[in-house]
């Protein structure tokens, strides 16, 4: 039997863009994923998420649905543009009023909020001034902030600043995969460090707001192996994981960006002073990971180039190998350098096909497997030491995956995207029996 610690927080998380839909109800502006998905070629199929999982008027019945998982937790982000179309300044007060609306249900249900300030759904208004390249937006952030701690810090105890910024940063400013949908390495370097900022920026706020809270950040952090200990290898794998991974992490925690990357950018490097390092590095209450899967790389025999090779595990719908050892790998990392603070897995679960079978019900062994195996290692961390607080899968039910559309699955919940039916998958059946034992065993 793997079992828990009491009052470890079991939970599921979302994000506003991805399961909300009515992106433009009530008064709320457009956001930069607004924008991206409704321009052709961005999304599969050109699909957006103005239904999506149409939360933001079903939201009532999938608090239920959580309950009845046994959800302890329940991890949300806020839409930046429902609660300030502009992005700063005027408030709409029917945006706040939904996230006012969903913490009081949740809480009637039992279920404590964690809500993500920003996951990615920038106002168009303030990409239109630059967006994260602008050196303003750790105000407009903090601001922005500033009114939800004043509107829902009484009942929201948990807050996460930031999802993810390397994907903001890389994706979005960078490679272009992600909304504003830009491809220029300068701007993501910028885009990064003004994250940063921003991140600094609304611990600083909710400090001086004298809220009794917690705060923090979520990073994504893959494990990163070389298949092979040729020294061009070593070297790519070190380049991948010090711009994927210690950009953010060494800034937080030693207050210093990794000498490298200044070294690799030469001139595109952001210009950064000791106060802003100091700021990012302040001390916070807890840090959340997104953890997935593992990057391999090997020098190719036939070309002598490193590339990105396959192991032989199982991999995901999205092309992500199954190494739930690397949650290990990455956690007990983390731990090394964050010291006694503590640690929420805030998102982890896989893409999937599923079966539905003739009776209605939805058949999804792999994603099944996919959490147990990560659980067992979660549990491995615990009993080495790692103050690991919490575990949300990722997610709780099937949306929008961002340039994928609608075509990868990753819900313990099945949506019927046509008829908005909700199906609790045996995946989900299976996590609300490690729920309810808080703990699992060989069998469960
Ligand atoms: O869907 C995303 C989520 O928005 C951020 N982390 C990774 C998930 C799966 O790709």
């Amino acid at each position: 039997m793997y079992r828990f610690p009491e009052g470890f927080v079991w939970g599921a998380a979302t994000a506003s863009y991805q399961i909300e839909g009515s992106p433009l109800a009530d008064g709320a502006g457009e956001s930069i994923w607004h924008r991206f998905s409704h321009t052709e070629g961005n999304t599969h199929n050109g699909e957006t998420g103005d239904v999506a999982c149409d939360h933001y008027r079903r939201y009532r019945e999938d608090v239920a649905l959580m309950k009845e998982l046994g959800l302890k937790a329940y991890r949300f982000s806020i839409s930046w543009p429902r609660v300030l179309p502009e992005g700063k300044g005027r408030i709409n007060p029917k945006g706040l009023d939904f996230y006012d609306r969903l913490v009081d249900e949740l809480l009637e249900n039992g279920i404590e909020p964690f809500a993500t300030i920003y996951h990615w759904d920038l106002p168009g208004a303030l990409h239109d001034l630059g967006g994260w390249i602008n050196p303003e937006i750790e105000h407009w952030f903090a601001d922005y902030a500033a009114v939800l701690f004043l509107r829902l810090g009484d009942r929201v105890k948990r807050w996460i600043t930031l999802n993810e910024p390397w994907c903001s940063a890389h994706l979005g400013y960078v490679t272009g995969h992600h909304a504003p949908g830009l491809r220029d390495q300068w701007a993501g370097l910028r885009a990064a460090h003004h994250l940063l900022l921003a991140h600094a920026a609304a611990v600083e706020v909710y400090r001086a707001s004298g809220l009794q809270g917690q705060i923090g950040i979520t990073v994504n952090i893959n494990a990163t192996h070389a298949g092979d200990d040729a020294p061009e290898t070593l070297a790519v794998v070190r380049r991948v994981d010090t711009y994927n991974t210690r950009f953010f992490l060494e800034p937080l925690f030693k207050g210093s960006y990794p000498e490298e990357l200044a070294q690799h950018f030469g001139r595109a490097w952001p210009k950064v002073t000791a106060g802003d390092l100091e700021r990012i590095a302040q001390p916070m209450d807890f840090l959340g990971i997104n953890y997935y899967t593992r990057l391999i790389f090997a020098k190719d025999p036939a070309t002598g180039t490193v590339r990105q090779v396959k192991s032989t595990a199982p991999y995901t719908d999205m092309g992500w190998e199954v190494y739930p050892e690397g949650l290990y790998e990455v956690l007990k990392r983390v731990h090394e350098m964050a010291g006694p603070l503590p640690l929420y897995v805030t998102e982890n679960g896989a893409a999937f096909p599923d079966r539905i079978r003739p009776d209605g019900t939805v058949s999804d062994p792999e994603r099944t497997d996919y959490l147990r195996q990560h659980f067992i290692q979660a549990h491995r961390c615990i009993q080495d030491g790692i103050p690991l607080a919490g575990y949300f899968v990722w997610s709780l039910m099937d949306n929008f995956e961002w340039a994928f559309g609608y075509s990868k699955r990753f819900g313990v919940v099945h949506v019927d995207f046509e008829t908005q039916k909700r199906t609790v998958k045996e995946s989900g059946r299976f996590f609300s029996r490690v729920i309810a034992q808080n703990g699992l065993d060989a069998e469960s």
